[in-house]
């Protein structure tokens, strides 16, 4: 990945003035917020796991003793590390040892393989990978493949390597961390986020979910993911003073006897779990009667199956519809109940600008579907090291393309129409579409691929891979490549399909979008 002069791409000098005028970006850092926060809340518990139960004072201090491992360690402000963690209350602690440190953290996922993990180093060239200690062989080839990256360092250890030290000033305008977008190009794309932009951010969602010192919460997805990071999640918890609950497992097994243990208020899960906690039978067998607030967000959460949630779980649904470049919209606790079952909420600020357009970047008229862009306080400009793709990925004015289709209710609420990117949303789960393509391509017999979302009940998409081969090659032998490459388990095709050729799609040079739509019409219709 080529050096660049500039890496990221600031907010323009009037919106940044902007935004502070109003209050918006405060020149709070990560690392004066839970000082603050340890000032305010002391031997509250901040955040539990199986193992541990920290008060905010002893998170606090375990993130100071980290952050002078960091320095001592050699580790700059502005270096990158990559963090692979699983959901344990180490994470908290390691994530705010980097912003103390200066170092920008990069979020990688725990079913994040050799691909991925090997991308996301090389791409933000980062000097450390921060992993537990399972993971240790994935570490030695990442090592092996990435020259960067000096130092492996196992979570549970950092707090005990030699001390370095002053901690340096921390610039709360500049990038604090890069989080993973859903992609939908070749090469994953990272997402720089400052200190002010995303700490408005987690204040407003706080405040709009009604967050108390009571508050409970339950990180039942990867912690890493923006959604429980930052909507309200574990940032948004500690702002008020609550209580992160570290889950292991989102299955009802691991999560229903912890909500009854903590008395969780409030936890947030993809569509497929909210339909998988209300079809457990588990469910009886469990005092879930602490539990407010179900978050549902990620993927599209139908009418049918919100309307669920309160009869079924006892508990109010909220919907977010949020994305790790910016924008997070909200269903409110006041919202009429046909809105927060009929829709995906309304976004967090009043200066978050929405536009809905055609495909020729003109607006549609209102109530119309169309592609969804936005702009505002916490909504990034470019992506991390990516002059080429920014300049597709965003308007000449600033708005960055969703890539999601909606329409707008007369309320300002969003409902989520579909999608206009080369993603397979699994779930949840995002994946695009030419990245799988490219790891089919390395295959000698595969001669052209196209990968496309099929519908599915439960999950809302899968994936289905479209092969042109040279020779016969069974679909357990080409999952098995991918699996052989490093892929995350969730990128693997759910189903191949071997044919003679692709559809033409009309006069002219075909697109791979076309082809992909023209393969995904065929399936439909051989359903
Ligand atoms: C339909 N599509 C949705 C929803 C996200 C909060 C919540 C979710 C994310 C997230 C997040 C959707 N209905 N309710 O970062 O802070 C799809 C859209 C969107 C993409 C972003 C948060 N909620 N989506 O899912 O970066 O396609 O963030 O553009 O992973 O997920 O994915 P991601």
């Amino acid at each position: 990945f080529p050096w660049v002069p500039f890496p990221w791409v600031p907010f323009p000098d009037e919106f940044a003035a902007r935004y502070r005028e109003l209050g918006y970006w405060t020149g709070e850092t990560f690392g004066d917020f839970l000082a603050a926060k340890a000032a305010a809340f002391g031997e509250r518990v901040a955040v539990v796991d199986s193992e541990v139960r920290w008060s905010y004072r002893e998170l606090d201090e375990r993130a100071t003793r980290i952050a002078a491992s960091f320095v001592g360690l050699g580790i700059a402000p502005g270096d990158r590390v990559v963090v692979h963690l699983p959901n344990v209350a180490e994470f908290v602690a390691v994530v705010f040892g980097l912003f103390r440190a200066g170092a920008l953290p990069v979020f990688a996922l725990p079913s994040h393989r050799f691909a991925e993990i090997s991308a996301f180093c090389s791409i933000s060239g980062a000097v450390g990978y921060v992993i537990a200690d399972s993971s240790r062989a994935l570490a030695d080839e990442v090592v092996a493949a990435v020259p960067s990256v000096r130092h492996v360092l196992i979570a549970a250890d950092l707090a005990e390597l030699p001390a370095g030290g002053p901690l340096p000033e921390v610039d709360a305008s500049a990038v604090a961390f890069l989080q993973l977008s859903g992609g939908s190009t070749g090469v994953p794309k990272l997402i720089p986020r400052t200190h002010d932009d995303y700490l408005y951010s987690v204040r407003e969602s706080a405040a709009i979910c009604g967050l108390t010192p009571e508050t409970v919460y339950l990180v039942a997805l990867p912690a890493a993911h923006n959604f429980p990071m930052s909507s309200p999640g574990i940032l948004g918890v500690l702002h008020a003073g609550g209580r992160v609950v570290m889950a292991s497992a989102p299955s009802p097994d691991v999560v229903f006897p912890l909500i009854e243990r903590e008395r969780v208020t409030l936890t947030g899960v993809v569509p497929p779990l909210a339909l998988q906690w209300m079809a457990s039978p588990a469910r009886a067998a469990h005092d879930l009667s602490s539990l407010k607030v179900l978050q549902v967000g990620g993927a599209k959460f139908v009418p049918e199956a919100a309307a669920r949630v309160r009869p079924e779980l006892g508990c109010e649904l909220q919907q977010v519809f949020g994305m790790a470049e910016g924008l997070v919209n909200y269903t409110r606790s006041d919202d009429p109940e046909d809105v927060v079952i009929g829709s995906q909420g309304r976004p967090i600020s009043p200066h978050d600008e929405i536009r809905v357009v055609a495909e020729d970047d003109v607006e549609v008229a209102p109530g119309e579907v169309g592609e969804l862009l936005t702009r505002g306080p916490y909504t990034i400009r470019g992506y991390y090291r990516a002059v080429e793709h920014n300049a597709v990925a965003f308007t000449a004015d600033g708005f960055y393309r969703t890539g999601d289709l909606v329409r707008v209710l007369p309320s300002g609420h969003l409902v989520v129409e579909g999608r206009a990117k080369d993603q397979i949303n699994r779930g949840g789960e995002k994946i695009a579409a030419e990245e799988i393509e490219n790891h089919l391509l390395a295959h000698p017999a595969v001669h052209d691929a196209a990968v496309v979302a099929i519908p599915d009940e439960f999950l809302g998409e899968r994936t289905c891979a479209f092969v042109i081969t040279t020779e016969p090659v069974a679909a357990p032998a080409l999952r098995a490549f991918l699996r052989n490459r490093g892929l995350a388990a969730y990128k693997i095709p759910d189903r191949v399909e071997t044919v003679e050729a692709f559809p033409h799609t009309g006069v002219g040079k075909t697109s791979r979008r076309d082809l992909r739509r023209a393969l995904a019409d065929t399936l439909r219709k051989a359903r």
